[in-house]
This record gives structure tokens, C-alpha cells and sequence, in this order.
């Protein structure tokens, strides 16, 4: 079977909703008007995501509590979060018989993403959304929630499996890749400043989105808002100052994550401003003293843990994430490596920042 014809049927296997009414007034000929909503088919990563079950009960449990605040505030539930869309027989996936995981949402509709091209007042409306979203979540039973991926962020184990990768060499790469290696090394230390103040209860355990990329949020396309936070996969336990930080690895960066050329690679401290300005306009009150203060080193601890995943995966012979060109895992390591020492010379300045932006 080719595969058009196996998403075909995969389709048959989702409880599609369609509205089926009389329309006009002849006399003639029966004509009906059919309603379809556009939707959004995925296949799950179960390579990644490895319980499928817990995954989408994780994103059940928190869409629905989020549909509820959402039409509490007088907002439009259907734009401003995901709406699974169940199978024919109540499941929110669907397994094939090749154990292929799929899964339906509603297509949001009239939405635009912002991937390298982004302007300050897009990242403004980027920390206004993801912050009303960490917002809403705060009432959020924490303890119901599923570990999707175990110790996602948690950067001291990421410097553990790098030793690793690098001990074991499987695909012989360690030799041509010193350099970066003794970066991430002599870095290490910032590995565990927001662990260890997580581990004294400064830093609060909230529900965290854990994979806040700038496109993970979509943009209303006439007026520019950010009204909708997407990729609900690793939504579980978390620090705040993970969403925060890592939404500034890419938000903030002048260049793509893989730009090769690092004079483009910069960390913009104007773009941190706009962020953390929407980010605190909408989540300031909340937030300790401690979450405050880490607010400028999160940026670069995320992309320091970025950078050495990426290291780590280049070393394995390129298992975890996809890659589309020869070094490329390499390329995106050097790439963050080069904004960790940007976010890290640049860190007065953005303590500066936070500091007038309270
Ligand atoms: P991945 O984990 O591979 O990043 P995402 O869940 O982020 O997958 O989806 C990939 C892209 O699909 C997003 O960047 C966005 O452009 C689009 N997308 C995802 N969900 C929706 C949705 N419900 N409505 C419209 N577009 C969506
Ligand atoms: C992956 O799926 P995507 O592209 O939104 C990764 C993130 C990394 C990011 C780097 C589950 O995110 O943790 O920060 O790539 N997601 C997972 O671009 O590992
Ligand atoms: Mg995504």
C-alpha cells in the first residue's frame, strides 16, 4: 500500500466532525452545505516519546483545563489552545499496524509562525504568550502530569551523557571535535544553577512547557498577537526559567540555530528586553526572588544545555535529533556554544535589564 492511500485510512480512524445542513431555496435539486474544520495530523516520535499514552493524557488533561480558563476570560477556546481531535472510538491516538502513533488536532486557523525573520515586537507578543500561558497554568495540579521524557532539563545529567558520548566515541567523531568538547567542559559549571536552587525550593516546580521554541507559538496573522501555545509534548514539571531561557536560545539569536557563519550569531539584548518585557508583564507578580534573579543566566544554561545535547548527538553518530546535512549537529553545537559566551559576557547588562523592567 503506498503511503497517500495509508494516511487515508488513517484518517478514517479519527472521529472528523462535519456539519451537513439544507442550503438554498430550489425546487429541484437536494443541496446540502458540509462544514469541515481544516485539522492537523501528526505522527508521534515514539522513538522520543516513548509512552504515547501518558503523552497525550498530559496534553488532554492540560488543554481541557486551559479551555476552561480561556472561556472564563472570554476568549475563543477553538484559536487560543489545541483541541484533540478524537478517534472513532474515543482514543486521542491512533495506532496502525506498523505501530505507527497518530495523533489529530483542529488546524488553527488564520495563524502565522516566526521562525529566523522576527522583529522586537513579535518577541514581545512571543513573552506575552508564553507567560499568560505559564499564567494560566499556575492553579495546574502539577502532580497529575506525566514525565514524558525523564530529566528533560535537568543540565547536570545532559553533562553526564556527554562524558559518555565522549568515552564511548561510537561513530570515532571525538578526535576532530576537541575544541567544542573542552568548551562544554570548562562550561559545566553553570550546568546546575537552576537544579540545585530547584533542590532548595527557592525556584518552585511549576508546570512548564520544557520546549519553547519560537515557533512553538502561533501568531495571529492580522494583528500580530501571540494567541496560541502549540508542541504540548514535554508540557510536565518544570522551572519556569526553562521556558524562559530557552525561548531566548533562538528568540534572541541574530542568526538560524545552525547558521554556520558565527559572526551572524549573536545574542541580542534588546531582543531579551522585548521578551522579558511581555514575559513579566504577564507573569512578573508571580515569580520569586530567586526566578528573578536567574532570569539572565536561564538564557544561557538553556542553550548551554542545547549546545551540548547537540554535541552529545554528533558524537553518537547523530540518533536523537534530524539532521539534513553532513555536520550538522556539529554545526548547531558550535552555533550555541558561540551565544553562551555572548549571553555570558553580556550578563550585567541583562541583570540591568530585569532590574528596570520590574
Ligand atoms: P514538532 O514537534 O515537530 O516541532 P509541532 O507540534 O510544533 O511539531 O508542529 C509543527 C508545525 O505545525 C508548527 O510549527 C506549526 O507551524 C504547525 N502546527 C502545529 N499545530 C498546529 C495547529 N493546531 N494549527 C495550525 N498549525 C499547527
Ligand atoms: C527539539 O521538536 P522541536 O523542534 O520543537 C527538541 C528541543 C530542542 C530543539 C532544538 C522533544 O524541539 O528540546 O531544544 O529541538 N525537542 C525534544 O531545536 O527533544
Ligand atoms: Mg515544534
Amino acid at each position: 500500500m503506498n503511503k497517500e492511500a495509508n494516511l487515508y485510512n488513517i484518517m478514517e480512524q479519527f472521529a472528523i466532525g462535519s456539519k451537513i445542513a439544507p442550503y438554498g431555496t430550489g425546487h429541484i435539486n437536494g443541496t446540502y452545505s458540509v462544514e469541515v474544520p481544516r485539522l492537523l495530523l501528526q505522527r508521534i516520535n515514539t522513538d522520543v516519546f516513548k509512552n504515547p499514552d501518558e503523552l497525550m493524557e498530559n496534553i488532554e488533561t492540560v488543554t481541557e483545563f486551559l479551555r476552561k480558563k480561556i472561556i472564563a476570560a472570554g476568549g475563543d477556546p477553538e484559536r487560543e489552545t489545541l483541541r484533540i481531535i478524537k478517534t472513532v472510538d474515543g482514543r486521542n491516538y491512533y495506532r496502525d499496524e506498523e505501530d505507527n502513533v497518530y495523533r489529530m488536532y483542529r488546524f488553527v486557523e488564520d495563524t502565522k509562525i516566526i521562525v529566523n525573520e522576527k522583529t522586537y515586537d513579535d518577541l514581545y507578543h512571543a513573552g506575552k504568550g508564553f507567560g499568560h500561558f505559564q499564567q494560566m497554568l499556575s492553579d495546574f495540579p502539577v502532580d497529575v502530569l506525566h514525565e514524558t521524557i525523564q530529566d528533560f532539563h535537568h543540565t547536570p545529567k545532559r553533562v553526564e551523557a556527554l562524558k559518555a558520548a565522549i568515552a564511548e566515541n561510537k561513530a570515532g567523531r571525538a578526535s576532530g571535535v576537541e575544541t567544542e568538547i573542552a568548551f562544554a567542559l570548562e562550561h559545566a559549571k553553570i550546568a546546575d544553577v537552576v537544579v540545585s536552587r530547584m533542590e532548595t525550593g527557592e525556584v518552585p516546580v511549576r508546570v512548564t512547557h520544557n520546549d519553547t521554541k519560537i515557533d512553538n507559538i502561533l501568531f495571529d496573522r492580522e494583528t500580530g498577537e501571540a494567541i496560541c501555545v502549540i508542541d504540548l509534548d514535554t508540557v510536565m514539571p518544570g522551572s519556569m526559567l526553562y521556558d524562559f531561557g530557552d525561548a531566548l536560545r533562538m528568540g534572541a539569536s541574530t542568526g538560524a540555530e545552525d547558521e554556520v557563519d558565527l559572526s551572524k550569531v549573536c545574542f541580542d539584548k534588546e531582543a531579551f528586553r522585548a521578551f522579558a518585557k511581555g514575559y513579566l508583564e504577564e507573569l512578573g507578580a508571580d515569580l520569586t526572588e530567586a526566578e528573578i534573579e536567574l532570569l539572565p543566566i536561564s538564557a544561557a544554561l538553556l542553550t548551554y544545555e542545547c549546545g551540548i545535547r547537540f554535541l552529545t548527538d554528533y558524537l553518537n553518530g547523530d540518533t536523537y535529533f534530524k539532521i539534513h546535512r553532513e555536520n550538522h549537529n556539529l554545526d548547531r553545537a558550535r552555533n550555541q556554544f558561540k551565544l553562551v559566551t555572548d549571553i555570558l559576557e553580556l550578563e550585567e547588562e541583562l541583570k540591568a535589564i530585569v532590574a528596570e523592567l520590574r
